[in-house]
């Protein structure tokens, strides 16, 4: 039997429909048609779809706007029209009734002709071979890739730059003083010296294996910690070669793309704070933009049922989830609560809300929630809104979210008064419930556990005497000395935590208990790991007192840190500060370029050299500008 020649839809030959019996060859041939048919029907249903859809999905121009108030101050370069405010303009009436009909016919007319040519289109793209199909989405693909790249490194929209005042400088008058800040100098230039020779790209250094180092709060990739980390200490101190070679890096190697889990606070404190204050001390736009990249990527960390974000994201798929020990699931209240000052200044310099809003609805969901004896626990569950274990502590866990209140209300220039009240009123419950005077005299911050005050002190909650200090101008019914002197009370509590014992160091955390006070007893609790609270407190405690005496204890310091932690391949952690022969734990930790030789360098310098009314220190003490806000101008440009 002979099969007729079926009309082909190009012009190219296809082969004949086989009439009779099927045989394979012929039936493949009748299914690519049927395929091609079947496909045609679902693109032409779907195009209809949309068609339907842009007439009958309601006007999201009518949605109320979400108005936080400070979006004029916050986003200067955006122009938010003077319609979009005013309901009435939406509104039509008489006259303009007329034009209206005529502007939805053209609409109409316009919709109606993109659908055929989409129409024409599809079916083009089935008469193409496989090959041609594929070629096509190729190219397709690269042209994304390649947009996507333009599209990554392009400039943000200019902003007014705050007023950037005492980037350099702080030179100290007296020589011994002079000699001392060199020393800390050469020893942060001893510490990046050899994380470059053996660390470089790593997280962190092994300074006695003299390899990289990493841990889990950074994910599973090499994202180069420490060199962004270091990079404005590295600045203030005039090491600008190394603060160039540290830029090339994150410009050539510094890649959010990974697949990688990442702790969201750690993140954001030490990459977030870190590439923004070298973006405002340097100029330099990499910083900025990368900073941007990175918020981006820890964004989908906010996507649970309350708005708390998960402690840990991947950077990749955006899953998130929460550290295994946090109580029933919990975020933990440090964690989350330590990401205003980074958020505010992303969405200042993007133009994009996101960020403000993620964090002020943080805020105000605390705000509505219950406090035992006013107190915040530290453990939040993200999926129910319901606190969980009832610990309170102003050391690891709960630390940063208080500081974080009061250097909200200082970044804003003294106007986010909610910050501040939230602060005053969290400062006062835990006056009252979790500091005490030892038999010794000595003033101490306990932790609130089950019903009972624990009298033991991290070495993490003796930042708290510099943020004291720092919350004591503005403080409620004219308490500043009172808060200036608790502060110097719980620098002393901590000096005397070095001071008893044998390398000069402090432990991790220390008891108050009969005899025992300022000393560790457990084993567990006895290591130095380069921390700097302790140093972060003299220094605000110098500045807004000039008592020689945090000169001195800040030398003593860093005495102790160069003859006992530093090593011929950086510095190290000692696991046993009673211990006359220390044992390293062989870990140069990225908080201590960032941190505790950027405290000891400002100890040693003017206070010209960032002026605490125009920065405030992020909590791994980045330094970000005050926002003067109310003076912004709307010029939306640069000024530098
Ligand atoms: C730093 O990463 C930050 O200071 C953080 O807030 C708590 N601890 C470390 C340093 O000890």
């Amino acid at each position: 039997m002979t099969t007729p020649a079926l009309l082909p839809l190009s012009g190219r030959r296809i082969p004949p429909l086989n009439l009779g019996p099927p045989s394979f060859p012929h039936h493949r041939a009748t299914l690519r048609l049927s395929e091609k048919f079947i496909l045609l029907l679902i693109l032409s249903a779907f195009i209809t779809l949309c068609f339907g859809a842009f007439f009958f999905l309601p006007d999201s121009s009518k949605h109320k706007r979400f108005d936080l108030g400070l979006e004029d101050v916050l986003i200067p370069h955006v122009d938010a029209g003077k319609g979009a405010k005013n309901p009435g303009a939406f509104l039509i009436h008489g006259p303009d009734e007329h034009r209206h009909r005529e502007e939805e016919e053209r609409l109409r007319n316009k919709i109606r002709a993109d659908h055929e040519k989409a129409l024409e289109e599809a079916k083009e793209k089935l008469r193409k071979s496989r090959e041609e199909i594929r070629a096509e989405i190729q190219t397709e693909k690269n042209k994304v890739v390649q947009e996507m790249k333009t599209k990554e490194n392009k400039p943000l929209p200019p902003v007014p730059v705050p007023n950037l005042v005492g980037i350099n400088g702080g030179d100290p008058e007296d020589t011994e003083i002079r000699k001392k800040r060199e020393k800390i100098k050469e020893m942060m230039k001893h510490a990046w010296d050899n994380y470059r020779t053996y660390g470089w790209g790593h997280n962190e250094l092994k300074p006695i294996a003299r390899k990289g180092h990493s841990t889990n709060i950074f994910g599973s990739s090499q994202m180069g910690a420490t060199i962004v980390d270091a990079l404005d200490t590295l600045y203030i101190m005039g090491l600008h070669d190394e603060f160039l070679d540290g830029q090339r890096w994150i410009e050539d190697n510094l890649d959010f793309s990974v697949n990688s889990e990442v702790s969201v606070f750690e993140v954001n404190i030490r990459f977030i704070g870190g590439l923004l204050a070298a973006y405002y001390l340097s100029g330099e736009e990499i910083f900025k933009i990368k900073a941007v990249q990175l918020a981006e990527k820890l964004l989908p960390a906010f996507n649970t049922p309350t708005g708390i974000p998960w402690a840990m994201v991947n950077l990749k798929s955006g899953v998130g989830r929460n550290w295994g020990w946090a109580s029933a699931g919990s975020s933990i209240l440090a964690e989350f609560g330590t990401l205003h000052m980074e958020f505010v200044h992303l969405s200042y310099l993007t133009g994009d809300l996101i960020y403000y809003k993620k964090v002020m609805h943080i805020r105000k969901l605390l705000q509505k929630m219950d406090r035992p004896n006013g107190l915040y626990p530290n453990y939040l569950n993200p999926r129910t809104g319901r606190w969980g274990q009832y610990h309170t502590s102003v050391g690891g866990l709960g630390d940063s979210f208080y500081e974080y209140l009061l250097k909200a209300w200082l970044m804003s220039d003294k106007t986010d008064h909610e910050a501040r009240r939230m602060y005053d009123d969290a400062i006062e419950a835990i006056e009252k419930h979790l500091i005490k005077k030892s038999r010794g005299g000595l003033v101490f911050i306990g932790e609130w556990k089950n019903g009972h005050l624990e009298k033991k002190m991290g070495h993490l909650a003796c930042f708290a005497g510099g943020m004291f200090a720092l919350g004591a101008d503005g403080s409620r019914k004219d308490k500043a000395g009172h808060y200036l002197e608790l502060g110097a009370e719980i620098a002393r509590t901590c000096h005397e935590s070095y001071d008893r014992t044998a390398l000069k160091l402090g432990p991790e955390s220390f008891k108050f208990d009969g005899a025992v006070e300022a000393v560790a007893v457990r084993q567990a609790e006895k290591y130095y790991i380069l921390r700097p609270e302790v140093i972060e407190t003299y220094w605000y405690l110098w500045r807004f007192t000039h008592d020689p005496r945090y000169r001195q204890w800040g030398w003593e310091a860093a005495l102790a840190i160069e003859k006992y932690c530093r090593v011929s391949g950086g510095f190290s952690g000692v696991k046993d500060v009673y211990s006359s022969t220390p044992t390293h734990d062989d870990v140069q930790q990225s908080f201590f370029l960032a941190e505790t030789l950027k405290y000891l360098y400002l100890l040693f310098s003017g206070d010209d050299l960032l002026p605490l009314d125009h920065w405030v220190f992020n909590t791994e003490a980045h330094p970000l500008p005050v926002l003067h806000l109310a003076n912004t101008t709307l010029s939306g440009t640069a000024v530098r």
